[in-house]
């Protein structure tokens, strides 16, 4: 049986970055990952990061590749009607701004960070079960040499994503899930290509949402909505670039098409599981909540959580003082119910609804032409989208 004094399970942003910080207040933790550390520094995912997010890297010495390698973006664009325009983020928000920095960069920084200061993280752990939440905390599992394993703390961390095994380890009856299903999907390609802007552009066209974003000056990130229950196979090179093309299409825009080397598709939902608390177990990012990818907010979340969680047991284990700990869920949750709205409110207002009636449409569009228009509106968005701070 190993100890230690913070059990963590799930080796994604929020696992990692509660480690890291648990490491630089002193703390102890060991962290349980079902996948190699391959499939986590390989899995594409999300690519925009908030100030916040951004500041803690730093701040906390694992920003430096970030710094010198991610792309400030100061705004972005909304397009409509065959129309862009632009959301002045630094200009709105005093100052601040985006990077894009793909996740699993941010992925490879911490688990660097974490091996080169000693931590003990196990991949490709088995059978994780959690034991004994309101009284002396136990994980059980299977190692990747095939024998079983025990590790024993103070507190666990359910850090395992929306699939993992800490969630339902909380009883039905001591949690509430509120969930809505969206019936589109996104579908995502990787490309060898050149920028097509310089910001990101978020389309909205009679055929559905298209995003343009970019990963590096030779590889571009694009999504379009989508059928949830469509397969990428039924998707040609020439029938991506002919549907991107047209859902931005207006005043002269090309997108530079390029080899598409990834395809995927995702689909949409928004989650929310309260509290975030059982016993001694906490959970973290996207184990308690999902966001649907318009806000861009889900891995800026998952960082946010676990900023106010490492403070909190920070508290608690060092000096007995656990009112941090007590009410972790309802801070976390505050800024979540936040990202939620501007999620769905950024979702409803870019997507393609079937049932949509043409007043909606129109409806849609006086919304768009609101934020693009008016300056308090439009920082409303800029406000959101570049983050609220931390604490
Ligand atoms: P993760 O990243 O899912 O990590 C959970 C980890 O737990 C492991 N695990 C287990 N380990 C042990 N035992 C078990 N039983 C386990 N079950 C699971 C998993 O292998 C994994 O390594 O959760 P975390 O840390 O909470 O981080 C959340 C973010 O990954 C997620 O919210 C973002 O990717 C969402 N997202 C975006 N967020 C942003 O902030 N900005 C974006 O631009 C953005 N774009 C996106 C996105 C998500 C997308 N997809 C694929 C859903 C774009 C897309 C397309
Ligand atoms: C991405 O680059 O993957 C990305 C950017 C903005 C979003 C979602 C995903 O809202």
């Amino acid at each position: 049986m190993t100890r230690t004094q913070v059990g963590i399970i799930g080796a994604g942003p929020a696992g990692l970055m509660l480690s890291h910080l648990l490491h630089l207040a002193g703390i102890e933790s060991v962290i349980l990952e079902s996948r190699s550390r391959k499939a986590i520094e390989e899995t594409i995912r999300a690519g925009v990061l908030e100030q916040n997010t951004v500041d803690l890297m730093v701040e906390t010495g694992v920003g430096a590749r970030l710094q010198r390698e991610g792309f400030v973006h100061h705004g972005f664009e909304f397009r409509f009607e065959g129309h862009g325009h632009r959301i002045d983020l630094t200009g709105l928000t005093g100052g601040r701004a985006i990077t894009v920095y793909p996740q699993h960069e941010v992925l490879k920084d911490l688990v660097e960070a974490r091996l080169a200061a000693g931590a003990d993280i196990r991949f490709e752990t088995r059978d994780v079960a959690l034991h004994d939440l309101t009284s002396t905390p136990r994980i059980t599992f299977t190692g990747v040499d095939g024998q079983p394993g025990e590790l024993a703390c103070a507190f666990i961390a359910g850090c395992d994503g929306s699939y993992g095994v800490s969630r339902p380890a909380i009883p039905a009856d001591k949690r509430r899930d509120f969930l809505r299903i969206y019936p589109f999907g996104w579908f995502g390609i990787l490309a060898d290509a050149p920028p097509s802007a310089h910001e990101l552009i978020y389309a909205r066209h009679e055929r559905g949402f298209a995003l343009i974003s970019t990963r590096s000056p030779d590889v571009q990130r694009m999504y379009f909505q989508c059928d949830p229950a469509d397969s990428v196979d039924n998707w040609s090179e020439d029938r991506i670039w002919a549907e991107l093309q047209t859902r931005t299409e207006g005043e002269g825009f090309r997108l530079t098409e390029g080899r598409i080397f990834q395809k995927n598709i995702v689909p949409m939902r928004s989650y929310v599981c309260e509290p975030m608390q059982y016993g001694r177990l906490f959970i973290a990012g996207d184990a308690a909540h999902t966001v649907p990818p318009t806000g861009a907010k889900g891995l800026n979340l998952a960082v946010a959580d676990v900023f106010i969680l490492a403070r909190a047991l920070e508290r608690s284990l060092k000096s007995g003082a656990d009112e941090g700990l007590q009410s972790y869920s309802a801070t976390a949750l505050k800024r979540i119910w936040r990202a939620q709205h501007f999620s769905w409110w950024m979702t409803s207002m870019l997507h393609r609804f079937e049932d949509a009636t043409a007043f909606d449409r129109r409806r849609q569009l006086a919304e768009l032409e609101l934020v693009t228009s008016s300056e308090s509106a439009a920082r409303t968005v800029a406000e959101n989208y570049v983050g609220l701070p931390l604490a």
